[in-house]
């Protein structure tokens, strides 16, 4: 059994194998603005204090020829460029300049649009079908050229972005209308994707980091009285909840129901059957967010990530390969 995992208050959860430096720079972010904010916090008060109006004192207007904010200024400014040259940069280079090569990564067209996400996978020949602008529909959203032998077997899947674990995945990202942002928070990654550009964007997902195993370590057990429909909706019970008689009113891997009503309705029963506590776990802890506002319905632009170990994976291919050709017959 690992450690429990949650998205806690302060970054979620790391799930990819760059993202601990990028981690490192925005916690020294925080606490070097943290340090910035109070002491001139502390100074702003210091000085509508001393200096507010009040009888027998007149305002001079020259500058101040202060010393210790002269310093003060130039320390700032010197830590502000080494955070750049020093930590930054490297971290960008080390990332940036180094892509996976060709013949090692697993590649995926990712195109976004108002307001969903659109996963363009290469199928079990390893190859993409071409696509054309013209031939986008709502069933065909990435304009798939499906009279081509190389598009026969590809996956297009929207708004449910499947992976495997411990490979150097290579996303080639863009967009059919505005610009949107493809972001991962538990991968540390996002990347703007910008109309007639393909952006490429590379990670890895830690080998520990299968849906399955994350979902089982983020489950928290909800005492009765904080437990409420808008809370858990995306939640699922790890276990069966019976009524006296033994009937079944909350199943294992169930949720509360679609509504805020339904699921009201059935929390009051399970508190009726004496239940003081629910053990429950998110039905899918990864998700991929937009991080552009896109839109009047940019908040629900979201695509359910499902991490896989290699057979896992494999299997989901076979599985989507064959609804492709039997779609096409
Ligand atoms: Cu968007």
């Amino acid at each position: 059994m690992q450690a429990p995992m949650h998205y806690g208050r302060w970054l979620p959860p790391l799930l990819s194998e760059h993202g601990s430096q990028i981690d490192h720079l925005i916690d020294v972010l925080h606490v070097f603005m943290g340090v910035l904010f109070v002491g001139w916090g502390i100074f702003f008060l210091y000085c509508l204090t001393k200096y507010r109006q009040r009888p027998g004192h007149t305002a001079r207007y020259e500058p101040v020829k202060g010393t210790v904010s002269k310093y003060a200024e130039i320390g700032v400014g010197a830590f502000e460029a080494f955070l750049l040259v020093g930590l930054s940069m490297p971290v960008w280079s080390a990332y940036k300049n180094d892509p996976p090569a060709p013949a090692e990564r697993f590649e995926v067209r990712v195109v976004a649009e108002q307001f969903q996400w659109n996963f363009h996978y290469p199928g079990k020949d390893g190859k993409f079908g071409p696509t054309r602008a013209d031939l986008i529909s709502a069933s065909n959203p990435v304009g798939l050229v499906e009279t081509d032998p190389a598009a026969s077997d590809d996956i297009v899947s929207v708004n449910e972005f499947h992976l495997p674990v411990g490979r150097d995945i290579y996303v080639r990202l863009t967009t059919k209308d505005v610009i949107h942002s493809f972001a991962i928070p538990t991968m540390r990654v996002k990347q703007d994707a910008i109309p007639g550009m393909e952006i490429p964007i590379w990670f890895k997902v830690k080998e520990d980091a299968k849906s399955e195993a994350i979902r089982e370590r983020m489950t928290q057990v909800f005492p009765m009285r904080k437990a409420n429909w808008y809370r858990l909706r995306h939640h699922i019970a790890t276990q069966d909840y019976k009524d006296k008689d033994g009937q079944v009113l909350l199943a294992r891997g169930q949720d509360l129901g679609a509504t805020y009503e339904a699921g009201q309705e059935l929390l009051e029963k399970l508190e009726k059957a004496g239940v003081t506590e629910l053990s429950m776990q998110p039905r899918n802890p990864l998700e991929v967010i937009c991080a552009q506002l896109c839109g009047n319905s940019h908040f629900k632009m979201k695509a359910q990530m499902v991490t896989h170990d290699d057979a896992g994976f494999a299997a989901w291919v076979e599985e989507k390969s064959k609804v492709i050709e039997f779609d096409d017959f």
